[in-house]
């Protein structure tokens, strides 16, 4: 506890609660910004942990940390991710129900970290017997394979998820980590065919190329420079100095045999990856008919061999579309743009499912059958909220009518019924609606949204492609007919047969969304909300103006009042009871009665009037921080009497 009033000044308060009567934004800001200067990260608002990202090694992480906040009362020590851990562990084991810890934050403000943070605690501290040691190290290590395959350099982190994971770690009625599952949502696959300056594709294809030893480039045909594939190219930034890809190879390596894939995975697994970069450089040219035809073959035949298909079948299918008339299939051949648009929609298509594969491999090398009770703390890590320059991001409103809608949809047919629709909607702008009058020009493809989080603009152009994500069938059969082990499984015969159309991605993250929420609902919530100091990645640097906003678009502001207004403080009978009994006689040095009846002889005791608290089944409710803070000035003092005292009696030995 930073008890001392100097002490308080200088680093702030550890409990955004217990700052002085105001609860102005401004204060909220100093008291961060004290805290952050001090290399003091975290902040509490009651059990809410927030988050600064530090940008740098702050030596908060080791063993005896570890150690030290394991089966401590929440507010006996600073805050800390670790308290966070620990408390949704212990009520967990006393209580026997399960948890999620959800971390919220713009993209690079530390969740991923304070997930792995969490998972790493989980790993060291809970016990664990021999024969449970492999599932703790699959869980552990689930991590690093993700992350080559979902995460991603952006200008706002080098590691950036791009993919949303939720992870349920199962625990035995001991507390022992027996298994686990984990819930991927929405793999970002336009990157993996397109990226903004400054952005690279997924991680793991630099990976291969950089530690990929000699002989398995060659089986995949591969050469070590990313600059010579189209697909891992366009951000301009293949090479990036702050990711070591070649030592990651090593650790996803590793990882890949501890989670039991076979080398038959290994080469469907990196058949599909390479098939990936040859179809990137695959190029079409224009024909005397206007149609696409394939000049150099060299990618094609590299793509044949590793997924196991004909070279002929695949080319066309690469510059082909099979129309269905009413008695016979009809083969039409593409134009240069729409062949394009097929090569991609298959990159997309193959990564996409392969990333669902890995998830349920990953699934069943953690699924613990031997115990059938098992309670749960789920971690959600989702990917944050950021603006770009141009901002093509899903739209999930009313898209997906315009998406099916039969008859020539268009990007701009798009935006009009946008327009007819919420055009009045005070947070929805259009150039048509705004007029010239608007604040900054919308163009004539462009809409502009008034999020929660900031104001965005969206370029339509491509919107109605990007959320059709749309595979020719003609693609699809010859990729239910190839070779490939894994691609067998993500493509099945059965989805030709049904005449269902697949969902587009506007429903797919409606429906990931709801099931998510049934998921959460029946747990017991924990929250860290995460802040990023400034933009541009460096220590010790305290931006106001950005801390600002978070602060307003996390809710903390608001949160904070809920927490003043009502009772700020609820904690169990035992840990109220543990925390303070040394403060009356009846309940020191041990209380044998009902942990509710010694609270009240001790709060009784210490003076608490009747409208500082209420008493519930198993908690004390206190309304005002100062009470709590009164109670623990007194412990403080009650402490050093202790000691005093305890010093006195040895003195007389
Ligand atoms: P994010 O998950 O919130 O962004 P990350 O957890 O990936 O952000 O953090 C971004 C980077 O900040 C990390 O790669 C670290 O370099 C640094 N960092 C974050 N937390 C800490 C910490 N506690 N200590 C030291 N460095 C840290 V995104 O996935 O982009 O929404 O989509
Ligand atoms: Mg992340």
């Amino acid at each position: 506890m930073e008890g001392a009033l100097t002490a308080r000044d200088k680093v702030g308060v550890q409990d955004f609660v217990l700052l002085d009567a105001y609860t102005s934004e401004s204060a909220f800001v100093d008291n961060l910004r004290k805290r952050f200067s001090e290399n003091l990260i975290y902040t509490y608002i009651g059990t809410l942990l927030v988050s600064m990202n530090p940008y740098q090694e702050l030596g908060i992480y080791t063993m005896s940390q570890m150690e030290l906040y394991q089966g401590v009362n929440f507010f006996e020590l600073p805050p800390h991710v670790y308290a966070i851990a620990d408390n949704a562990y212990r009520m967990m084991c006393s209580e026997l129900n399960n948890h999620f810890i959800l971390i919220s934050g713009e993209s690079g403000a530390g969740k991923t970290e304070a997930s792995k943070k969490i998972l790493q605690y989980f790993a060291v501290t809970c016990p664990m017997t021999e024969s449970l040691q492999i599932a703790r190290d699959r869980l552990l290590l689930s991590n690093p394979v993700l992350e080559a395959f979902g995460n991603a350099k952006t200008p706002r982190n080098d590691n950036s998820s791009r993919f949303g994971k939720y992870m349920d770690i199962q625990f035995d009625f001991q507390g022992i980590p027996v298994g686990g599952h984990i819930i991927g949502y929405l793999i970002e696959k336009s990157r993996v065919v397109y990226q903004n300056q400054g952005e690279r594709n997924f991680h793991i294809f630099y990976q291969l190329l950089a530690g990929g030893e000699a002989e398995r480039l060659a089986y995949l045909g591969l050469e070590r420079d990313p600059q010579l594939y189209k697909y891992l190219s366009q951000g301009h930034c293949a090479k990036e100095s702050s990711l070591n890809d070649k030592n990651d190879w090593k650790t996803v390596s590793n990882a890949f045999s501890v989670i039991d894939f076979t080398e038959a995975d290994l080469e469907n697994l990196f058949g599909i990856i390479a098939s990936v970069l040859h179809l990137g450089n695959v190029c079409f040219q224009e024909d005397d008919q206007g149609c696409a035809a394939v000049p150099d073959t060299h990618e094609i035949k590299w793509i044949a061999k590793l997924l196991g298909i004909y070279p002929s079948v695949l080319l066309e299918a690469l510059t082909h579309r099979k129309i269905e008339a009413k008695t016979e299939e009809v083969i039409c051949p593409l134009t240069l743009e729409l062949s394009v648009y097929a090569r991609d929609a298959m990159a997309k298509a193959i990564y996409g499912r392969t990333f669902t594969w890995l998830v349920n491999k990953i699934n069943s090398s953690l699924v613990n059958k031997d115990f059938t009770k098992k309670t749960v703390i789920g971690l959600l890590d989702i990917y944050g909220f950021e603006v770009f320059d141009k901002n093509g991001y899903l739209f999930v409103l009313l898209k997906d009518e315009e998406c099916i809608r039969p008859g020539p949809a268009t990007d701009l047919s798009f935006l009009e019924k946008l327009e007819e629709k919420v055009g009045k909607h005070a947070h929805f702008q259009t150039r048509k609606l705004a007029g010239p009058k608007g604040r900054k020009r919308i163009g004539w493809m462009e809409f502009r949204l008034f999020h929660y989080a900031g104001e965005v603009t969206y370029c339509t152009k491509g919107f109605l492609e990007k959320n059709n994500d749309l595979l020719y069938r003609h693609l699809k059969e010859v990729l239910c007919c190839c070779k490939n082990g894994i691609l067998r499984e993500c493509f099945l015969v059965a989805e030709l047969e049904s005449r269902k159309r697949p969902p587009t991605v506007g429903t797919q993250f409606k429906n990931s969304l709801s099931s998510l929420l049934e998921i959460l609902i029946s747990k017991e919530p924990s929250y860290i909300r995460c802040i990023k100091p400034n933009e541009r990645k460096e220590p010790s640097k305290f931006d106001d103006f950005l801390v600002r906003h978070q602060i307003k678009y996390l809710g903390l502001m608001e949160h904070l009042r809920v927490r003043r207004a009502g009772f700020a403080y609820r904690r169990k009978y035992e840990h109220f009871l543990q925390r303070y009994k040394s403060l009356c006689p009846d309940t020191w040095p041990h209380w044998h009665g009902p942990p509710g009846e010694g609270v009240e002889r001790l709060i009784k005791y210490i003076g608490y009037k009747p409208e500082e608290y209420k008493l519930g089944k198993t908690k004390i409710f206190i309304r005002f921080p100062r009470t709590l803070f009164a109670t623990e000035d007194a412990f403080e003092f009650s402490k050093h009497q202790l000691v005093a005292r305890i010093q006195a009696t040895y003195k007389g030995c």
